[in-house]
């Protein structure tokens, strides 16, 4: 893979998830040794530190969105970073912190794709559909909203511009999904999400998903932000998130997938969310989070693997 200018960035939201703990991600990452594993793939890397959410007052949208204000704090100051290491040149991977990051970082990814004029498509790896808005929200936490966000659902008033870079739903790929409440349901599919629920990765394989969605981004020429959810993996490998649901991706599933997402060499910008450090095994899912965005940014165990016409 060629030479990445990587830069690591820390988003220790934690008020949009129902437990508190993310704040704790970014620190657990950075003792995991994210830094060290992609400098050791030849990559440049350096670590911006922890973000912060600018102050703001007077934000207050009808219905259920718990820590609104803050949230919407995170969201603009998440989206100028994202935005403004992309213009750099550069390939911001976000160390969270709960999904509600994505509302940021996806919009600020979506604002410099639009600059430069290509799409902007968003690989969403998640138990969750993470598209509530105040109005359909039971829980009232905004992790579960960044995607009914960044696609410009109507609800989220006044936390960037009227005129803010939004996502073609037709452009977000979810995959792993396997809880989705029932109003969000018919909300995805409405908008035209494209979903990909563990029983299609069950049915078609999670290879022969991935290389359509590739062949796809590449082909309209669009950016690439891939959002990884600690809870898209499934609990045994990955205990340390809030919000576990049994059945999810395997270890080995998730490392194809990132493996793929590397050799397409199409991702633009990253985020790894919802990791709790609070709830994890001994470090158990920093690590397997850090082994698998070495994955994608090039840790193989072979360069060249055998293939099935080599054999005589
Ligand atoms: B995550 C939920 F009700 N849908 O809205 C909600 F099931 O970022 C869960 O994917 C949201 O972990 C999960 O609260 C958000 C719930
Ligand atoms: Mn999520
Ligand atoms: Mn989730
Ligand atoms: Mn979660």
């Amino acid at each position: 893979m060629e030479r990445r200018r990587i830069s690591l960035i820390g988003a220790p939201v934690e008020l949009g998830a129902g437990l508190p703990g993310c704040a704790m991600g970014p620190g657990a990452m950075r003792i995991s040794g994210l830094a060290a594993a992609l400098a050791a793939l030849g990559h440049e890397v350096v670590d911006g530190g922890d973000a912060m959410a600018a102050a703001v007052s007077g934000i207050g949208f009808g219905g259920n969105a718990r820590h609104a204000p803050n949230i919407a704090g995170w969201t603009r100051s998440l989206e100028e970073v994202a935005y403004r290491t992309l213009q750099e040149g550069r390939l911001p991977i976000f160390m969270g912190g709960d999904h509600a990051l994505a509302m940021g970082t996806v919009s600020g990814a979506a604002r410099h794709a639009r600059d430069i004029g290509r799409p902007l498509c968003v690989i969403w790896l998640d138990a969750h559909a993470d598209f509530n808005t105040p109005m359909t929200s039971e829980s009232g936490n905004m992790h579960g909203m960044p995607v009914a966000y960044y696609c410009g659902e109507p609800g989220f008033d006044g936390i960037l511009g009227d005129d803010r870079a939004t996502v073609d739903p037709a452009n977000v790929f979810m995959l792993g999904i396997r809880s989705v409440d029932d109003r969000e349901r018919q909300l995805i599919a409405e908008r035209g999400v494209q979903v990909f629920d563990m029983r299609a990765i069950d049915e078609f394989g999670i290879a022969a998903i991935v290389r359509r969605i590739l062949a796809h981004v590449g082909k309209i020429g669009a950016m690439l932000h891939v959002s990884l959810d600690v809870d898209f993996l499934d609990p045994a490998i990955a205990p340390g998130v809030g919000t576990t649901v049994s059945g999810g991706a395997n270890l080995r599933e998730a490392h194809l997938v990132m493996e793929m997402l590397c050799e397409s060499g199409l991702t633009t910008s990253m985020d790894l969310a919802e990791l709790n450090p609070y709830l994890d095994e001994r470090g158990k899912s920093a690590r397997l989070l850090t082994d698998l965005t070495a994955s994608l940014f090039g840790r193989k165990v072979l360069d060249k693997v055998a293939t099935l016409m080599t054999i005589p």
